[in-house]
Formats: structure tokens, C-alpha cells, sequence
């Protein structure tokens, strides 16, 4: 097994992920052009794909230009930069401002058709060997480098119990995400351990009313649906690994929803803002949680 060696500790929520190297590997790349058969069961052994160049390189950095330049009379951005690099002022934003864009954002026409574009629904087409169904509630996130916190060990199913499991998550990196820009982190061999978890959620919550059955925020869950922020711990637990990679503009990773996964804080030296968009894509005819059936907004609990 080969040791991961990183120039700077990787952060996560206070937990320090590179003082157990043991615990540390690197994500699989993935060509999406071999044949349906062999990603499939790549797929099925991995509970992800990490699709390298899946998506025209130039395309996802433009839509990183029109992002940042929605948020440039924030003061968001580093004054004089291109948008295209996010480069972080450091502080100082209206914060208020920068989070009614953001809303705005997943309402445009050009992000939608960016989350449509056309080898992301081919792929899972293929992938589905049918029709596939995007779900409206699409997330964008920014993360800034040297903020504190950021998203804890979960797996996706926790947010989309109204409808079917066979869900798959497109992580889409807009802009090069390098791992010193915090980008997912996929715990090895968790698929499995995702299903076990649940069913034992699905016992614990049977006899809640069925709102509250499939809510991530129910009695029996714990903070924001999150499994902990204690990554080294939860890697101990299960004897895994936690895999690792430079994401670059035009990939995408696919995981199931019973994947485990979590992000590291940015501390990217250059100043650079993480961008990246979550979607969920499915077989058409598979039932659909409506729950997701609005535009995703910060207060929507879910
Ligand atoms: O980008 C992040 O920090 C979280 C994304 C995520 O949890 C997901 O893609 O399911």
C-alpha cells in the first residue's frame, strides 16, 4: 500500500486527517469511455467514479468566470483579478449579499444547462441503460480558504429517503480543486457500511410519523444529518481509509448515496475559492423524493 505524503496538514472541522498516513489513499481515476459493462462494476466495487475529463474543460471555466463575476460588487473577490481565478479578498464581503446571489445563481437558465450538459446525462444514460431524471434541487458551494468548518462524514441517502436509493451524485469541481483546496473526501469501502447504517436508521425511525421518518434532521439523527466531523475517528472505527484527489476542472465523480463522504478545509496558499456543484441524477422511472422537487434554498431543512 502506498503511504500519502502531503507538504501540509490536511484539515477537517479540527480533526487532522495526514497525522495517520495509514489512514490515507488516492481515489481511482476513471476513463468514462470504457465500456458501459466495466464502469459498471467499477462502479458497484468502488461506490464511486471519478470520471477524468468528462466535461469540456473550457466550458466548466467559463461558468466559474459567470459565477464569480455575479459576486464581484460584493467584494468577494480579490480587487483586479480575473473571476476566473477566485482569488479571495480575504475578508470584508457583504455576506448577505454574497448569499442571495449564490440563491440566485441556481435559478439561472446557464447553470441548469450546465448541470445538463450533454455527456453528463448521456453518461448516466448509459450508465442507467435508460431515461434519466435530474432532480431541481441543485447545491453550489463556494469555500473560502482559511474558513473553519466544512462538510462533515455523511453519506447522501440521509437527505433523499422519499425516494428511491438507486440516486447518484454528480460531484462536479468548477475549477481545479487540488486537495490543498478542500475538495471530497470518499471513505474506502463505504457503500457497504452507508447500507448497514441505514438500515439500522430504518429500525430506529419505523415508528416516527413518515415526515419525520425520512427527515436528516429527525430525533435520531445527529447534527445536520452529518455522521461526525471526526474523520480519523470514524476511519479507525471502520479500518478504511480516507481517499484523496487533485480534482480538476472538467472531471466529475458519480458516487451512490450510500457512499461516505466528507470535504477538508481550503488552504490554498494562492487564495483561491473552492467551486463546485452537487446534483442528483436517477433512473426516470425509479421514485423520486418530491421533496427535491423545488430549487435548493439555505432554509429548505433538507
Ligand atoms: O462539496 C461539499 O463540500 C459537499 C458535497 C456533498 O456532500 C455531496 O456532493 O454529496
Amino acid at each position: 500500500m502506498t503511504i500519502v505524503s502531503l507538504a501540509k496538514p490536511l484539515l477537517s472541522n479540527g480533526f487532522t486527517l495526514s497525522s495517520a498516513p495509514d489512514r490515507l489513499g488516492r481515489l481511482e481515476p476513471t476513463d468514462p469511455t470504457r465500456p458501459r459493462a466495466a464502469l459498471w462494476e467499477q462502479f458497484q466495487a468502488q461506490g464511486y467514479l471519478w470520471l477524468k475529463g468528462l466535461l469540456d474543460r473550457s466550458a466548466v471555466l467559463d461558468f466559474r468566470r459567470r459565477y464569480f463575476a455575479a459576486l464581484r460588487e460584493t467584494g468577494l473577490l480579490a480587487p483586479g483579478t480575473d473571476p476566473v481565478e477566485g482569488r479571495y479578498a480575504g475578508g470584508g464581503e457583504n455576506r448577505e449579499a454574497v448569499h442571495r446571489i449564490t440563491v440566485e445563481v441556481t435559478r439561472w437558465a446557464a447553470y441548469e444547462s450546465f448541470c445538463l450538459a450533454t455527456p453528463i446525462w448521456r453518461f448516466y444514460e448509459t450508465l442507467f441503460e435508460g431515461p434519466v431524471y435530474l432532480h431541481k434541487r441543485k447545491i453550489l458551494r463556494h469555500t473560502r480558504p482559511g474558513s473553519a468548518s466544512c462538510t462533515g462524514a455523511h453519506y447522501d441517502l440521509t437527505y433523499l429517503r422519499g425516494g428511491t436509493d438507486r440516486v447518484c451524485t454528480s460531484w462536479i469541481p468548477i475549477g481545479d480543486i487540488p486537495v490543498e483546496l478542500g475538495g471530497l473526501v470518499y471513505l474506502e469501502g463505504s457503500d457497504a457500511v452507508g447500507r448497514r447504517l441505514e438500515a439500522e436508521f430504518a429500525a430506529r425511525n419505523a415508528h416516527l410519523p413518515p415526515e419525520e421518518r425520512i427527515s436528516a434532521y429527525n430525533r435520531n439523527m445527529s447534527e445536520a444529518g452529518w455522521l461526525t466531523k471526526d474523520l480519523p475517528a470514524l476511519a479507525d472505527r471502520i479500518d478504511a481509509r480516507w481517499l484523496i484527489a487533485d480534482y480538476e476542472a472538467g472531471d466529475m465523480v458519480v458516487h451512490s448515496a450510500y457512499m461516505i463522504h466528507a470535504a477538508t478545509l481550503n488552504t490554498d496558499p494562492a487564495g483561491r475559492l473552492r467551486l463546485s456543484t452537487d446534483i442528483r441524477y436517477q433512473r426516470a422511472t425509479d421514485a423520486i423524493d418530491a421533496r427535491w422537487s423545488e430549487h435548493w434554498s439555505p432554509t429548505d431543512m433538507l
